[in-house]
């Protein structure tokens, strides 16, 4: 896979292939002018962090309080026998101090702590503080193009395929401990495979038969294991074990809220077992939630087992406390640009400008630093027109079946006017469907784009007999049935969607089809979109892997994409699975590129997805914040949250925001 941070590289490409691709379509994609600017240097991926024992080992000075009064076990047997060491030379500002307040700002609320079953803890980067997983992605945006061999290992330290690659054995990590000192070990981990990812009944983030093509697990020993597949498949298919998918549970906490092991107890109980007004939760993360007050803010404390070090053997992360002010994502940046907040990904075009001008500044508390284009915005019709309720809905869904049909409604949209209605300026950028042209996978000349024509998009639609039959300004369902009036979801929190959908809706308006938009709040769209309740969707999505959240975007398991659930899959979707298949079970990088450019071809020249526009992403991080490495992307293979590696953040002690529970740890 190319390097998705070597821009130079990534232009280099582009070119060459425009050089030589001939036009694979009558459309080419417009030119792209690209925002991102640092230039980083890349490092290999044992110059992040390895594992290994260090001579002695250290402590938060809170937490010897309490070894002291005897509350803890010493740090050297909180810790494994190997810990996850970070290498000091990746760190820009070297070994950090203890204490002081790492300040999120977010717009979403904790739906609740049972992540295994689905629900989300309010985005924005409590997910991650809470949640660690088999492998991680989000490092890997500043390893060399020339070991971007796969994830990097976390608790996950090693794996390796049989002669055919159809078995992949994995070794965990040995002695890492739950926040509340239980040991963390394979049963946690069939646990969540076995009874969360394949029990169709839990609203797992990976669907049930969905890795590996329905992949069995079998248990070696306490810290080994080992998946078995049906056909071959490659290292990419690990990237499947990172975030969000491949997260365990605390099965000591779990199994008895199971109905598998407890007769009384259904799959609603379950899934509502670890309610999000009941802290502390048990997590492996580097910081616990311990309190919770709604729509106000979750405070969590570090977790005193938390299983990686520095060099120096001091024990992370180094802050005591981390805040998660429930309020809303334009205010994230707003606080991050005053200096109130520490973090803000910066994702709402409408406040860029100001945002930039007032991080131009010398006194400015955060430097703006723009990436490629990975945010993209797209509206997705339901195909799975046998799963509909009702003649009308499924007579709905059966005509988002016909390309033609998605074809007309993305040629009547003028994505110039669309983008220039969400920022004035250079940001926006045409998304028809497919990979975003920050994905190392894009490619421009196998994109093919649909230019703005209403006439031909009434023409489209004439040839379906879409056409108004009773003369109200609103074409008719087939045979002069209903009017087309779509019913779209959208969250309403979500500032640069809901701009995006109204545009939207008055441009398909004036073709004579009606968009009904239904605002939600953002736990119920993403159940809603998830759980494929709806007639159409709108979103954000970052579609730069495809291993990661694929049933998004992609048909890539029995019950995926989210809008085609249950449907009989269209021929060239039957190509794209395929091709999916074979992405995954194949090492091959070039191969891999290859069946990436199939998959955008027929994904845009289908318009799978009806695309709006896709914007760079520029990431804030307060100036005391050390180790903060410049050019941190908002998204690449993950989310900054993770890729910025908030566990070796620190900041110096004359620069630390006082803590709300000095002290204090989370009490089980
Ligand atoms: C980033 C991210 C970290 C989810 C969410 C949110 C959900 C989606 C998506 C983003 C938020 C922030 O994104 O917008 O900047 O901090 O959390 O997880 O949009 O509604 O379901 O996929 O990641």
């Amino acid at each position: 896979m190319t390097n998705l941070k070597n821009q130079k590289l990534m232009l280099g490409l582009t070119t060459a292939l425009a050089l030589v691709a001939p036009a694979a379509f009558a459309d080419e994609m417009p030119p792209e002018t690209s925002l991102s600017g640092l230039d980083v240097e890349l490092i290999g991926r044992e110059d992040i962090y390895s594992y290994g024992s260090l001579d002695s080992y250290s402590e938060a000075p809170m937490l010897t309080a309490l070894v002291d009064a005897g509350t803890l076990p010493p740090v050297g047997e909180r810790l494994p026998a190997e810990p996850i060491v970070f290498a000091s030379g990746a760190m820009v500002d070297g070994v950090g101090e203890y204490g002081g307040v790492f300040r999120h700002v977010i717009g979403g609320r904790p739906e609740g702590w049972n992540w295994m079953a689905g629900q989300h803890q309010g985005w924005g980067g409590i997910n991650m503080a809470m949640q660690e997983c088999l492998v991680r992605q989000g490092p890997r945006w500043q390893v060399r193009a020339e070991e971007q061999s796969g994830p990097l290992p976390n608790l996950a330290r090693s794996w390796s395929f049989n002669d055919d690659n159809t078995e992949l054995t994995i070794n965990l990590m040995e002695g890492v401990r739950w926040s509340d000192g239980d040991p963390f070990d394979v049963e946690d981990v069939r646990f969540w495979y076995e009874d969360n990812v394949q029990d169709e009944s839990v609203a797992s983030r990976m669907p049930a038969g969905s890795f590996g093509d329905n992949a069995t697990l079998e248990v070696i020993d306490d810290y080994t294991f080992k998946f078995v597949f049906t056909s071959p498949q490659s290292e990419t298919i690990v990237e499947n074990l990172a975030y969000i998918q491949g997260c365990p549970g605390p099965s000591h906490v779990l199994k008895d809220q199971h109905p598998t092991y407890n007769g009384d107890a259904t799959y609603d109980s379950y899934t509502q077992s670890l309610p999000n007004d009941v802290t502390p939760p048990v997590v492996l993360g580097a910081w616990v939630p311990v309190v919770h007050r709604p729509d106000e803010i979750v405070i969590m404390r570090r977790n005193p087992y938390y299983f990686k070090v520095d060099e120096s053997g001091q024990q992370l992360p180094y802050y005591n406390e981390m805040h998660f002010r429930l309020s809303t994502w334009g205010d994230r940046t707003a606080q991050a640009v005053a200096g109130s907040g520490d973090f803000s990904n910066m994702e709402d075009p409408g406040n860029y400008v100001e945002a930039l001008r007032q991080s131009q500044s010398d006194d400015s508390p955060v430097a703006a630093n723009f990436g490629p284009r990975v945010l993209a915005w797209r509206m997705v019709l339901n195909m799975d027109a046998a799963g509909a309720e009702g003649e009308d809905e499924a007579a709905m869904r059966t005509l988002f079946r016909e390309t033609d049909f998605r074809l007309a409604l993305s040629h009547a949209l003028d994505r110039d006017a669309i983008g220039q209605a969400l920022a004035r300026g250079p940001f926006a950028y045409p998304y028809i469907s497919g990979f975003a042209t920050g994905s190392p996978y894009y490619d421009a000349a196998s994109s093919d784009y649909q230019p703005f024509d209403q006439a031909g998009a009434m023409a489209l639609l004439d040839g379906l007999d879409v056409i108004d039959t009773d003369g109200n300004g609103l074409r008719n369902m087939p045979g002069g049935g209903a009017d087309l009036i779509i019913p779209v979801t959208v969250d309403n929190g979500a500032n640069a969607s809901t701009k995006q959908l109204e545009a939207m809706a008055s441009q398909l308006e004036e073709i004579g089809v009606r968009l009904q938009m239904r605002g939600v709040d953002q736990t119920t769209a993403d159940t809603v979109f998830t759980g494929g309740q709806f007639t159409a969707f709108f979103s954000r999505d970052n579609i730069i892997l495809p291993t990661r959240e694929s049933c998004r975007s992609w048909p890539s398991g029995p019950s995926c994409p989210h809008f085609n659930a249950g449907g009989e899959r269209l021929d060239f979707e039957v190509e794209v699975a395929d091709m999916l298949t074979a992405f995954q079970s194949t090492g091959d990088a070039a191969e891999q590129a290859k069946l990436a450019r199939d998959m955008q071809r027929l994904v845009t020249e289908n318009a799978y997805t009806i695309g709006t526009v896709q914007i760079p992403a520029a990431l804030l991080v307060n100036k005391r914040i050390k180790n903060a490495h410049p050019g941190v992307p908002v998204f690449m293979y993950e989310w900054a949250e993770d890729s910025v590696i908030r566990e070796r953040l620190w900041t110096a002690a004359e620069d630390q925001i006082d803590e709300v529970l000095p002290g204090q740890i989370a009490e089980y």
